[in-house]
């Protein structure tokens, strides 16, 4: 009989023990994020209408990541692969180069920095990790989809999906 009120505590203060337990275990690992988290800084970049927005016109050189969206409003592939421009050379000609006979090949004619980075459909994203000396670079897209989702449209470079920027 007397050994009720204690068998019905036991287990509260179990209860209390195994939450201070849990709460011990989300600082923990809290605090190992926090310090272990790298430095490199993220830049959000995504597309709407075929146009990169968000990304800077100049950054420091280092480690990079971008985080890639494809916030179209409708179903589309969209890609952001980084090239080095040469001296002399801007979006601009990137563009002209995708118009040309060799369409979406010519993304083939620009030096690729950091690897292929895969596509993006509508709503997805993809982070990119690269490290860049300065320089002049731009991302573009040689994706060739049409708003509608059907059929083969202009290479994406070639309606100005292609964004300019520094490192320095
Ligand atoms: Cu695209």
């Amino acid at each position: 009989m007397s050994d009720v009120p204690g068998h019905g505590r036991n287990p509260r203060w179990q209860t209390v023990a195994l939450s201070l337990l849990a709460l011990a275990l989300v600082a923990a690992a809290c605090s190992k994020t926090t310090t272990s988290s790298p430095t490199t800084p993220l830049t959000k970049v995504f597309v709407q209408k075929f146009r990169y927005h968000g990304m800077p016109k100049s950054i420091s050189s280092g480690l990079h990541q971008f985080l890639f969206e494809n916030k179209e409003s409708f179903p589309i592939t969209h890609e952001m692969i980084p090239v080095e421009l040469p001296a002399g050379k801007t979006a601009q000609d990137i563009t002209a180069d995708a118009k040309g006979a060799k369409g979406p090949d010519s993304e083939d004619e620009w030096l690729h920095i950091g690897g292929d980075f895969g596509p993006a459909d509508t709503n997805a994203s993809v982070v990119e990790t690269l490290y860049l000396p300065p320089g002049t670079y731009a991302f573009a897209c040689w994706q060739t989809g049409k708003p509608s989702g059907v059929g083969i449209g202009p290479t994406h470079a070639s309606i100005g999906m292609v964004f300019q920027f520094t490192v320095a």
